[in-house]
């Protein structure tokens, strides 16, 4: 045995806990793909009380400077609500054909229902015909947790009339853009809304209800979702002709070991994050079983009289099961996970699931603990999707890496996207039907509670100047380039990268 066998040798026992790179696939995408990039209204508008805008839980919860690491907030943010023609700009210069972004529900409805507020309805009109000069086709977001004050006011997620009321601000929006708008996203990642929001209460509007009010507002998001969705389906589909679809984050979880009840701890982890919605929704019109069995069993120890997941009667169910038409995946990052009995005594959606996950400490990091670069995981949770949701037509809506430098020779996000997105060409050629994707973001923003510190942009923004112009950075040439040339060229340097 020389040296080199004895090195081979080593570093195979290694390679269990190490994460290598794959080979990048030299293919191409379908040729109809949707290539976009991501915002969210909160994050970039700006305009917070501009021409009789309604305030939102988050203007709200941002006043208060305790809750954003550098003390800043989304008042004027990246101040789209003026500067949306240079947001095209840039989208232009990408050569994608969708943008996905959200509509501020305060801003078109200001106590969320009843009162329209024209100049907001108007604000969308111009960004949308502007987006459709350019050859781009709006991707709309209904609902990215910009709540109308007026309706938390009245209990928000956690009062069963906000089915009706989000039915009514979907309706408006059908009505007002529905002819240039063929791909509506209704709610961004119940999971955030619901165990953020009113579970941990770690961000608006603050409500602390980690085992029980976070199931109570994930049933009347789905609800809210599918109730959304069937006003288009049976009133505005037959003429308008679009797709309505929700958008649910799902991480990937992969056993720790090979251990049996690791590999239970993992399917079960990926069961309450992401089937917890798409169960309902994409399956069999109810919660998962495991889920059903884990909160019921350990409601009834709890000395609860119910389970603190609540049910869908029969009709609900009906009106749940199928309510989409694509399945939109927001893709970040992947965790290894093992089983774990945790304390009885504590109620919390988080200690239900009796898992514990970490992140491979062999995998780079991002500038955010959460986020670890784990192109892999993309193409295992597509294949997840396609096996336990009947193979729906998926849209990656969101995927994208932050760093705090913000620089314009952003290696770390070109490392990001080449290979997540080669991971997600992947599982188009194992056969899962993913039709688009988006990059999040199109440049640097608000990223809620970390302030400007945490950048995700295709380009950069200064926010200490007014004109707050659109910087490209080395990532936004590579995407560039990525979506002229609709994948992945073997002829090319560098493997397609331009830097
Ligand atoms: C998304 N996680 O949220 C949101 O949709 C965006 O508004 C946000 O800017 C972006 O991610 C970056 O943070 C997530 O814990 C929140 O895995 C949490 C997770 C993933 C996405």
């Amino acid at each position: 045995m020389n040296w080199t066998s004895v090195l081979l040798l080593a570093l195979s026992t290694l390679a269990v806990s190490i994460y290598v790179d794959e080979p990048l696939l030299y293919d191409t995408f379908p040729p109809d793909f949707m290539w976009a990039t991501a915002t969210s209204a909160y994050q970039i508008e700006g305009g917070w009380d501009a021409d009789g805008k309604g305030l939102s839980i988050y203007d709200v919860w941002m006043n208060d400077s305790n809750h954003v690491t550098d003390g800043t907030s989304g008042k004027v943010a990246c101040n789209s609500y003026y500067f949306y023609e240079k947001d095209i700009e840039a989208l232009r210069s990408l050569g994608v054909s969708y943008y996905r972004f959200s509509i501020s529900w305060a801003r078109v409805l200001p106590d969320g229902i009843g009162r329209i507020n024209q100049p907001g309805i108007d604000y969308y009109k111009r960004l949308i015909a502007a987006l459709k000069a350019a050859n781009i086709q709006p991707m709309v977001t209904l609902y990215h947790w910009d709540l109308p004050q007026a309706l938390e006011l009245m209990g928000g997620w956690l009062n069963p009339s906000i089915a009706d009321w989000f039915e009514e601000y979907a309706r408006l929006c059908y009505t007002e853009f529905g002819n240039d708008v063929k791909y509506w996203i209704t709610i961004n990642e119940p999971w955030v809304i619901a165990y953020q929001g009113y579970g941990s209460g770690n961000t608006a509007p603050g409500t602390y209800g980690p085992g029980t009010f976070t199931y109570q507002a994930g049933h009347h998001i789905i609800l809210a979702h599918a109730k959304a969705y069937r006003a288009y389906e049976t009133q505005f589909k037959p003429t308008q002709q679009g797709k309505v679809g929700i958008t649910v984050n799902i991480n990937w979880y992969d056993p720790k070991d090979d251990q049996l009840e690791n590999i239970e701890a993992a399917e079960r982890a990926l069961q309450f994050l992401g089937g917890w919605i798409a169960n309902p929704i994409y399956g069999s019109g109810d919660y998962p079983d495991v889920m059903k069995q884990k909160v019921g069993d350990k409601s009834a120890q709890q000395g609860f009289n119910q389970s603190r997941l609540p049910e869908f009667t029969a009709e609900q169910k009906i009106l749940v099961r199928g309510s989409a038409d694509f399945f939109g995946l927001n893709y970040y990052t992947s965790y290894l996970t093992a089983n774990k009995i945790q304390d009885i005594s504590i109620i919390d959606y988080g200690y239900d699931q009796d898992i514990e996950s970490y992140s491979d400490p062999t995998c780079y990091q991002s500038s955010f603990d959460w986020l670890t670069i784990t192109p892999f995981g993309m193409r295992k949770t597509l294949q997840w999707i396609k096996d336990r949701f009947n193979d729906p037509e998926i849209i990656i809506t969101e995927n994208g890496i932050s760093d705090r430098a913000g620089n314009l020779d952003d290696v770390m996000r070109v490392y990001y996207y080449k290979h997540n997105i080669n991971s997600m060409l992947k599982a188009i050629k194992d056969g899962v039907r993913v039709t688009g994707y988006a990059a999040w973001s199109l440049m640097d923003n608000f990223e809620w509670g970390n302030g400007f510190t945490q950048k995700f942009g295709l380009f950069s923004i200064d926010f200490t100047t007014s004109d707050l112009n659109r910087t490209t950075k080395a990532s936004a040439r590579y995407y560039a380039k990525l979506v002229n040339d609709n994948g992945f060229m073997a002829d090319q340097p560098c493997n397609n990268s331009p830097i």
